[in-house]
């Protein structure tokens, strides 16, 4: 776990957004990202609004909304610009690196002209980093792998964490910055020694404890201080909130507030 601030790590890093998720991390005081799972890109655009000031990252499935439209993405990276946000569409790209840089760039949703980030799974070999990176790296989008995942059962894990570590390392962090996982997976990396990488936690959630499809959730607390994370990822705890419009706007706050607490005090264990 990395005892430095985040504003203190922006420096580390040679990815533009990469620089900028710590930039808004360490101004708007919030290591949340909300992810909006619904299927009205409509109504995603709600919920966006109600949490816009309290997250550093919007994630999306883009694949999930029925009224996908290109004025979709145009207005979601409006929104980005004017509540200060990075958009992550969570495409967990899994194939050939020809094919993914054709699903990245082309088809219907055009992922890497909106998305500042998205991610992949190292289950290929590296040629799925490379061919992302010929389409993002100039854009200057930022790649996660997915190093663990939060439902049980899963094959992500010992030697395959450790192996998605390496591949990482290898490929470099101009295009790679960081890992969904569970864990502070960056083994030796060693941020006061110039590496550092972002840690991204699903599987969040401050009421549920998991649902009934293998998701299983911690605790901000959980994920910031003992598993070191950088980043919590809610859906359903704050989208799926009863109450309307409000209501999902304070629950977001209150993730906001558990997580930066949680950070705070992470930091004072120096
Ligand atoms: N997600 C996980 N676990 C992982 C990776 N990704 O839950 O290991 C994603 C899901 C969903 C979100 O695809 O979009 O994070 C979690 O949503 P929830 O908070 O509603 O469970």
């Amino acid at each position: 776990t990395t005892l430095l601030p985040y504003a203190e790590r922006i420096k580390l890093h040679s990815n533009p957004t990469a620089r900028r998720i710590l930039e808004i991390m360490d101004r708007k005081k919030t290591n949340l990202a909300v992810s909006v799972d619904v299927t009205s890109a409509a109504e995603a655009l709600e919920v966006v609004k109600r949490v816009g000031a309290s997250v550093c990252m919007v994630k999306t499935h883009c694949d999930i909304f029925e009224d996908f439209s290109p004025a979709f993405t145009e207005e979601l990276v409006r929104l980005s610009k004017e509540l200060d946000f990075v958009i992550f569409e969570d495409r967990k790209f899994a194939d050939i690196g020809n094919t993914v840089s054709l699903q990245y760039s082309s088809g219907v949703h055009k992922i890497a002209s909106w998305s500042d980030l998205t991610n992949a799974h190292p289950v290929p070999g590296p040629g799925i980093i490379k061919g992302l990176a010929t389409v993002g790296q100039p854009l200057g989008r930022g790649l996660l792998l997915l190093a663990e995942m939060s439902s049980a059962g899963s094959l992500a894990v010992g030697g395959y964490t450790e192996q998605t570590f390496d591949m990482a390392r290898k490929a470099g962090r101009d295009f790679v910055i960081g890992f969904i996982a569970q864990n502070r997976v960056d083994k030796d990396a060693s941020p006061e020694k110039g590496e550092d990488w972002l840690i991204m936690s699903p599987g969040v959630g401050l009421a549920a404890k998991g649902d009934s499809l293998g998701q299983q959730y911690r605790t901000p607390r959980e994920v910031v201080i003992e598993a070191g994370a950088d980043v919590i990822i809610v859906g359903r705890g704050i989208y799926g909130v009863q109450g309307g419009e409000q209501a999902v706007k304070d629950e977001a706050e209150r993730y906001r507030v558990e997580g930066w607490k949680a950070y705070e005090e992470r930091l004072a264990r120096k």
